[in-house]
């Protein structure tokens, strides 16, 4: 996709190199910090429960509490009827991205529940270790490997609600990322327009 920087200077057009430049610090600023992943998480059984106005207040009050005790950076994410997928930075030396989704899960399951939301049946076995049928065990992770990778998955999040046939273009969804890399200048409001972007290749 975009070249690394050593070359820029040399082979890029000017307006490219500035938006290069504008994508760039983010992403350093990021990596200094600790591992960089990407996330896919999953409601149980598909069922399409998270953009309700209660869900997406529990869910954000869940992620918000967890990063108080727990602190980690989201500068990408996107919320799907049944999924969400987003990018974590965390601190150095700290790879505990597993239980920060536990809490985070169990949190927003607890909320859910006493809010009148419903859970759907689970065997009897997984009912006695405690699981409630709101989320999918486990998640999909990634570990970002380097300025690219980080830009596609970027790119992947954003265009997902197009991808998934809930909007026609990224700026359409209201529960992305999108509108704030927009509003800092990252991301041209028309993205992707016309020009055709590299995807990573994932499952959901
Ligand atoms: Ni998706």
């Amino acid at each position: 996709m975009l070249p690394y920087l050593c070359h820029a200077r040399r082979v890029l057009p000017c307006d490219l190199f500035l938006r290069y430049y504008r994508v760039m610090p983010n992403y350093i600023r990021w990596r200094q910090k600790g591992a960089t992943y990407f996330f896919t998480v999953v409601t149980y059984r598909r069922r399409p429960i998270l953009v309700s106005q209660t869900a997406r207040e529990l869910l954000r009050n869940a992620i918000t509490d967890v990063q108080r005790k727990m602190p980690f950076e989201m500068p990408v994410s996107v919320l799907m009827p049944d999924h969400l997928h987003c990018i974590w930075t965390l601190p150095k030396g700290d790879d505990k991205f597993s239980e920060r989704w536990r809490q985070i899960k169990e949190a927003f399951t607890h909320k859910w529940l006493a809010s009148g939301g419903r859970d759907l049946d689970v065997s009897p076995q997984r009912r006695k270790e405690g699981r409630r049928g709101v989320w999918q065990p486990r998640f999909w992770e990634h570990r970002i490997r380097d300025e690219d990778d980080y830009l596609h998955h970027r790119d992947y999040i954003h265009l997902n609600p197009v991808k998934h046939g809930h909007a026609r273009n990224p700026g359409d969804w209201p529960w992305s990322s999108f509108h704030q890399h927009v509003s800092r200048g990252w991301l041209d409001p028309n993205w992707p327009g016309s020009s055709a972007v590299e995807l990573p290749d994932i499952p959901e």
